[in-house]
């Protein structure tokens, strides 16, 4: 195994990094990151220490100052030279993000590939940080609004997605002006060091300072918390669950900072009488095991029409019976191992809850043992008869496991479903039908930040503004005009004329 090396990942690795600089971190709480694959230790981590924290905050700032007044179509260049370094390393990193994560070696790739496709979109995007010209009412005036840089963004980003995530948040915050302060999940912090000893050699080669991208490991209870805590930090954007979430939004709102949320999912897809199943089958098998059940767009409940349903849930069990689960490094794997034991406990118990509260596992849901699943972390993808009003399928297990629901009547019955959660980030619907598709789309239909016709719920393409409603928190992250979350607006208004009129028509005379 020769990516972790070739990454410059050494056996014991300083969690903190100013770019190119790593800084000397603490000696206590040494961080051993192991494989979910196999149990084995890849490398250690000595965490960032608050002495290196500071240093860090502090070459940030100093980098912001640089860095704002650089102009945009010049930040995207650098973009474009980091997407360039990546394709270099895209075979590697895919590997590492596939054995620190456990996610297949297509998804790790993948998500190697959506970090590219935002470096793309960011450096096109530095030359469009449009603002408007608005009429003003008074005579010889002019009114616009420009978006400005706003300083320090922190990254706080979750273990399922160890390095794209990061990637559509400080591509976009960098070409609007901004510096970078990232903080990983602690679970799988390797991928970062590799991302940023690709990046900082970059950063220095431009003759930029340090400090536009940096990197902080350690603890969220303590690194995380400082992060969210500082007045320095304008902006923190946040992935991860919606208790952590809430946190973080309290704590940002108290200080009037700013949060971009992207919390869990419940995400449903609905089957209508006339879905094409020979879409909507491997495209739910694929968002319902794919990470296995660890995206938060993974498809968590099938509401499905009863006319279709036995169809269906033959269909399912046949497909779920030929996935192979096991080392998401040998390439004909369809599904890798849970994060950790942690995670496997989740699983079991929502599937004894979900027996207890009158649903039944039709296929999988067991823990796999044996010689090829030594790290005891894989479980098989789980099918299971459930009613959605059940409080286990109110949330979000984080786990390959898809409830089949049903409904009967109008399509609205579906939605009135679907909707019936907490959670709004995705949902999609199969059918032939434009007036169904039609319904699904319309003011009454999804309440979901994403809501897709004749596909699964994961796998969103990075031109898209990705995030959910409700309890998902609101935060809308990569393409559109998502890139405005990461800049202050100004509004101006000059008056080019001889005189002083007031708006609102007001008299004021001296
Ligand atoms: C996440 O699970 O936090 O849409 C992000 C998708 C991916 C991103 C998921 N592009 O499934």
């Amino acid at each position: 195994m020769d990516f972790p090396a070739q990454l410059g990942i050494e056996k014991v690795n300083s969690g903190a990094s100013s770019g190119s600089q790593w800084l000397s971190a603490s000696e206590q709480d040494r961080l051993m990151v192991s494989s979910p694959v196999d149990a084995k230790p890849i490398a250690a981590i000595q965490p960032c220490s608050s002495e290196a924290f500071e240093q860090i905050i502090e070459v940030a700032q100093r980098a912001f100052l640089h860095w704002r007044m650089v102009p945009s179509p010049k930040r995207g260049e650098l973009i474009r030279k980091i997407g360039i370094e990546l394709r270099k390393h895209k075979t590697p990193l895919g590997r590492l993000i596939s054995y620190e994560m456990g996610k297949s070696l297509q998804e790790g790739w993948g998500e190697v590939q959506e970090m590219i496709d935002i470096c793309d979109f960011a450096v096109g995007q530095s030359r469009m940080l449009y603002g408007r010209t608005i009429a003003s009412e008074r005579e010889q005036h002019k009114m616009v609004e420009q978006y400005q840089p706003l300083g320090v963004v922190g990254v706080l980003t979750a273990f399922n997605f160890p390095a794209a995530v990061w990637a559509w948040n400080a591509m976009i915050a960098a070409v609007c002006g901004d510096v970078i302060l990232w903080k990983p999940s602690s679970k799988v912090p390797l991928t970062a060091i590799a991302i940023q000893k690709i990046i900082g050699p970059i950063v220095k080669a431009e003759g930029l300072p340090e400090g536009i991208f940096s990197l902080v490991i350690g603890k969220g209870k303590t690194i995380g918390e400082k992060i969210i805590q500082d007045h320095r930090i304008p902006l923190v954007s946040f992935t991860g669950s919606i208790p952590t979430g809430r946190h973080v939004a309290t704590v940002l709102a108290n200080r009037f900072g700013k949060s971009i949320l992207e919390l869990g999912g419940n995400n449903a897809v609905i089957l209508a009488p006339d879905a094409n199943l020979k879409l909507a089958v491997p495209a739910i098998v694929f968002g319902a095991v794919g990470t296995a059940g660890q995206r938060c767009t993974t498809i968590r409940r099938l509401i499905i029409h009863e006319s279709i349903f036995d169809t269906v849930k033959k269909a399912l069990i046949k497909a779920y019976a030929s996935l192979k689960v096991g080392d998401p490094l040998d390439e004909s794997v369809h599904v890798g191992p849970l994060i950790d034991k942690e995670a496997v406990l989740c699983f079991t118990t929502a599937l004894e809850q979900v027996k207890k509260q009158g649903g039944k596992i039709i296929r999988g849901g067991k823990v796999l043992t044996g010689s090829s699943y030594k790290s005891n972390c894989y479980v098989e993808p789980a099918l299971v008869m459930a009613e959605n009003h059940f409080p286990i399928v109110q949330e979000e297990t984080f786990a390959p496991i898809l409830y089949l629901i049903q409904y009967s009547g109008h399509i609205s019955n579906a939605i009135r479903i679907q909707n019936s959660v907490k959670q709004g980030l995705s949902s999609s619907i199969f059918t032939n039908s434009i007036q169904t598709a039609e319904e699904f789309l319309s003011p009454c239909g999804s309440d979901c930040g994403i809501a897709n016709v004749n596909m699964g719920t994961s796998g969103a393409e990075i031109g898209g503004a990705f995030g959910g409603e409700k309890e998902t928190g609101g935060g809308r992250e990569a393409g559109s005009d998502a890139w405005k979350a990461y800049m202050r607006r100004q509004t101006i208004a000059v008056n080019f004329g001889d005189q002083l009129p007031l708006a609102q028509g007001i008299k004021f005379e001296l």
